[in-house]
């Protein structure tokens, strides 16, 4: 029994010693995440600045949560440690306090919630305006091919059956609307797009799920085979990114990636018009 009541003793010392400890390398953690590199990229999209107040937002409420279950958590561990002829007592309920942490948190989430739903609508569902630049990324274990639609402006149609050696995404020649497309196989040059103006990016894959990722522009969308995916933004920083790949595709995975590069729009158009286009290079 001494035993017994000894390590009650050091549990009730150890265990809110613990707690505390745990909630400074949480705070030292956010407080230094910008000085570390463990913050958001800086951001480089118009919607991506809704994105970081919610993620911050979240942030804090989730934090003074954290900090205040845990507090309390330390407090009564130590407060009732075991002790020489303390008994426990007998507490059956307490509705009051039942409902006031059942419904307070049920408010906060439902309208963190419905924050984000509304927010993810705004971002994916709102078709991108007509005059959007628009260009294919294709996902392939493990890179990105590119695929820009030339001066028409329409993608040609692509068939699985077509792909060949020189021909890796399958562009259908005798589609008229293809003869302009310019494409670049899997690994094989840059994505170039304009800053300032909406962007539409149409995601494929031959082979897995992939994601594109781009985190300076808070975008993040699956590349599925078998299915069209479209994602669109508005740089709004020039500069060179990295696009990762955000989804385990496979074993080379982490080696994934893929420069885009974001620049004036008559740098972009001048640029394209120097690559050779699907009449250069499919016979
Ligand atoms: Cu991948």
């Amino acid at each position: 029994m001494p035993t017994q009541k000894r390590v009650g003793r050091i549990e009730g010392v150890l265990l809110p010693l613990l707690l505390v400890v745990l909630m400074i390398v949480a705070a030292v953690t956010v407080a230094f995440a910008r000085h570390f590199g463990w913050w958001l990229r800086p951001l480089a999209s118009e919607h991506g600045a809704a994105i970081d107040r919610l993620f911050v937002i979240t942030l804090v409420i989730t934090g003074l949560v954290f900090i205040l279950v845990q507090s309390l958590l330390a407090l009564f561990v130590f407060r009732y440690r075991g002790e020489n002829g303390r008994r426990a007592i007998f507490y059956p309920d307490n509705p009051r306090l039942e409902i006031t942490w059942t419904v307070i948190p049920a408010v906060i989430l439902t309208a963190l919630i419905v924050s984000g739903g509304r927010l993810w609508s705004r971002i994916q569902l709102t078709p991108p305006p007509p005059d959007a630049f628009a260009v294919e990324v294709w996902g392939q274990q493990f890179k990105w091919a590119i695929r820009y639609p030339g001066k028409d402006g329409k993608f040609g149609r692509t068939d699985m059956r077509l792909i060949r050696g020189d021909n890796p995404l399958g562009i259908d020649t005798k589609d008229p609307a293809s003869k302009d497309d310019i494409f670049f196989p899997a690994g094989e040059g840059e994505l170039h797009i304009p800053v300032g103006k909406p962007v539409v990016i149409y995601l494929r894959s031959k082979d897995v799920i992939h994601s594109f990722y781009v985190p300076q522009f808070r975008v993040k969308q699956d590349a599925v085979p078998g299915m069209v995916t479209r994602i669109w933004f508005v740089p709004t920083k020039k500069g060179t990114f990295e696009i990762a790949c955000a989804e385990l595709c496979g074993q080379g995975h982490y080696t994934m990636r893929g420069v885009l590069i974001v620049e004036d729009e008559a740098k972009v158009r001048e640029w394209l018009a120097q690559q050779s286009t699907v009449a250069d290079l499919i016979p």
